[in-house]
């Protein structure tokens, strides 16, 4: 009868999207999307710069080209590489990679959420090359090399941030376009906008207050609300990014906030799990029972 049974069931199908499965595979996590492009963007301060946006095309052209093969070359590589990777020849390059093994790649401009969020569990950021416009120093729509060096790069070199990152990647991969919206809602909440205590003080960690002295003063002021981290909470929470947010999360440290969002990602249904090795720089994708 059990035999029968397993016949006429019909096979269950689960559609899961692509996902990249060995850090090579990252070379296809390359769909931009164009909210912000100065040559589509009427509001884009670079947009009527003909000089900035042909500037724009060459360095977007390095981040099309490059290869995870080139990686391996590293900011120790020939002085070829370090020139076509202007901001790699920094001494901020090698930040990351020695304390937390995190690696910069070089990205066009802003990734679609699914691409970007990939790369993370590979310890790999997608990490933009050029500059915002001289128009608005202040401001820029799009992340530029303003945003991930001060803001970003810094954190990446912290262990317990750099596994928070990676736990937010890995948990992205496969998942519903549902899923991606609210890990990228949990993303802007904590990597993007996020506050911590230290010391019994709230500080600020979020690469967009790091790079945003504006908003950095803005956010650990009075005006703002300020809430617990609660990764379910910061998943649906409404937000924009035209001006300084009025809701930020506080973790109690990175440690509790990685545990917590450790928490919620197992409860994301996914008919498998994945494991990152990080000798062969793969996932290993396990089928649940
Ligand atoms: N792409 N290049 C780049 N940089 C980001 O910070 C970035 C992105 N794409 C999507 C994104 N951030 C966020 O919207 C989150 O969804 C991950
Ligand atoms: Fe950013």
């Amino acid at each position: 009868v059990r035999q029968v049974s397993e016949d006429v069931r019909s096979p269950v199908e689960h559609k899961v999207p692509w996902f990249p499965r060995k850090v090579s595979d990252l070379d296809k996590c390359h769909h931009l999307v164009t909210k912000f492009d100065p040559d589509l963007d009427l509001d884009h301060p670079g947009f009527s710069d003909q000089v900035y946006r042909q500037r724009r095309k060459q360095i977007a052209e390095i981040a099309f080209q490059y290869r995870q093969v080139l990686a391996a070359q590293g900011g120790c590589g020939p002085v070829a590489v370090a020139t076509r990777f202007p901001v790699w020849s920094t001494p901020l390059k090698r930040l990351p990679p020695e304390r937390t093994g995190f690696q910069l790649r070089p990205v066009a401009g802003l990734l679609s959420a699914r691409d970007f969020l990939a790369s993370l569990a590979f310890r790999v950021f997608q990490c933009t090359q050029y500059i915002r416009h001289a128009s608005s120093p202040m401001h820029s729509p799009e992340p530029d090399c303003c945003h991930e060096l001060l803001g970003h790069v810094p954190m990446l070199a912290d262990r317990t941030f750099a596994q928070f990152s990676q736990d937010i990647g890995l948990a992205s991969l496969g998942a519903s376009d549902e899923e991606i919206e609210k890990l990228s809602t949990l993303y802007w909440f904590t990597v993007e906008f996020g506050l911590c205590k230290q010391n019994g003080e709230v500080k600020a960690y979020g690469a967009g207050l790091l790079s945003s002295y504006g908003e950095l003063l803005h956010s650990l002021s009075e005006e703002p609300e300020i809430r617990a981290f609660d990764p379910e909470a910061a998943a649906v929470q409404p937000y924009q990014d035209q001006t300084y947010q009025s809701v930020y999360f506080v973790s109690e440290s990175f440690s509790d906030a990685k545990d917590k969002l450790r928490s919620y990602a197992s409860r994301i249904q996914r008919p498998f799990s994945v494991k990152f090795d990080p000798y062969t720089r793969a996932v290993d994708v396990l089928d649940s029972p």
